[in-house]
C-alpha cells in the first residue's frame, strides 16, 4: 500500500524521503484564506487579553526590542487551553495525517505555543528543541503553521539540515543550551520563508534560530509540537506540569520568586 493511500492529507513517499533526510520540510497552503482569517483574528483577539499577558505569568515569553532593549511579549505558551479554535487546528488531519506518515504511527500533541514576534523582537539563538529532561520525548517534532508571511526581513526561522541525525549536540543535562555557532555549518541554512496557511514541520534534533523582526508589522506563528504514540503516548498535562516547575525554579535563581500560571 503506497504511503498516502485512502487518506487526502498524507505525504508523499518522496515528501517522506525528504523528510527524513533533511529533518525538516515545507507543505504549502494547508490552510485555507478563510480558515486563515479566523486565525488571524483569534491572535488579535488574544494579544489584547490583558488578564493573561503579565511578566509574572509563566504563560507568557517576553523578548527585548532589537534597538532599544524595551521588554516586550512575544508568546504564548501553552496556547489551546484558552483558544477552542487553535485546539481544534492541532488535532486537524492535515496536520496529523503528514505526522503519522514521518512516525509510522498516531501523533500526541506536547505542547502548543503562539509566537508574536512583534517588531523588533530579537529572535532565537541557534538551539535544538529537545531537552533532556527524563520525559521529554526524542520524537518531538513541531508543526509551525504561519499565520503571517515570514522571510528575512521580519526573522523566519532559519532551519538547518541534515543535523537531526546526530541527535543532541549539546550536553543532556536537563538544561536549555543554545549551540555555539562554530559547531554548525551556517551556510546550509534554509530559511523557511513562508505564506499565511503554509506549515513548515521540522524535527526536534534539527538546530534553528530567527534573526530580529527588522519590519513594523508582526510575524505570527503557531507552534505546535508532538510525540510518536509510542514514546510516552499523550502526556501534554504532565509537560506542562514538569515544564512548570522547572520554569518556576529557574525564575527564583534570579531572585523571581512572584511567579503564577494563569
Ligand atoms: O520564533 C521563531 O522563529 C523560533 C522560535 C523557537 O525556536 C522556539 O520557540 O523554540
Amino acid at each position: 500500500m503506497s504511503i498516502a493511500e485512502n487518506r487526502s492529507h498524507g505525504l508523499t513517499a518522496e515528501q517522506a524521503r525528504q523528510y527524513a533526510a533533511d529533518g525538516f520540510m515545507i507543505l504549502r497552503g494547508v490552510f485555507t484564506p478563510a480558515e486563515m482569517a479566523e486565525l488571524d483574528r483569534e491572535a488579535g483577539a488574544l494579544w489584547w487579553r490583558k488578564d493573561l499577558i503579565d511578566k509574572d505569568n509563566i504563560r507568557c515569553r517576553w523578548q527585548n526590542h532589537v534597538e532599544t532593549g524595551e521588554c516586550t511579549f512575544e508568546c504564548f505558551d501553552p496556547v489551546i487551553d484558552v483558544s477552542p479554535l487553535i485546539a481544534r487546528m492541532a488535532d486537524d488531519p492535515r496536520i496529523l495525517e503528514p505526522l503519522r506518515d514521518i512516525y509510522g504511527e498516531p501523533a500526541c500533541l506536547f505542547k502548543d505555543k503562539l509566537i508574536y514576534k512583534p517588531p523588533g523582537a530579537v529572535g532565537y539563538g541557534m538551539h535544538q528543541d529537545y531537552i533532556a529532561w527524563k520525559t521529554f520525548p526524542r520524537t518531538f517534532v513541531t508543526v509551525l503553521v504561519a499565520i503571517d508571511a515570514a522571510d528575512s526581513q521580519n526573522g523566519a526561522t532559519e532551519v538547518f539540515p541534515g543535523y537531526h541525525k546526530q541527535g543532541a549536540i549539546m550536553p543532556e543535562d536537563g538544561m536549555y543550551h543554545e549551540i555555539p555557532l562554530e559547531k554548525i555549518d551556517l551556510s546550509r541554512g534554509v530559511e523557511l520563508h513562508l505564506q499565511p496557511g503554509d506549515v513548515a514541520i521540522f524535527d526536534g534534533f534539527t538546530p534553528h534560530r530567527s534573526a530580529p523582526n527588522r519590519t513594523e508589522s508582526y510575524r505570527r506563528q503557531l507552534y505546535l509540537s508532538y510525540n510518536a504514540e509510542h514514546d510516552g503516548g499523550r502526556q501534554r498535562d504532565a509537560h506542562y506540569a514538569y515544564f512548570h516547575e522547572w520554569l518556576v525554579a529557574r525564575y527564583a535563581e534570579y531572585g523571581k520568586t512572584n511567579t503564577y500560571f494563569k
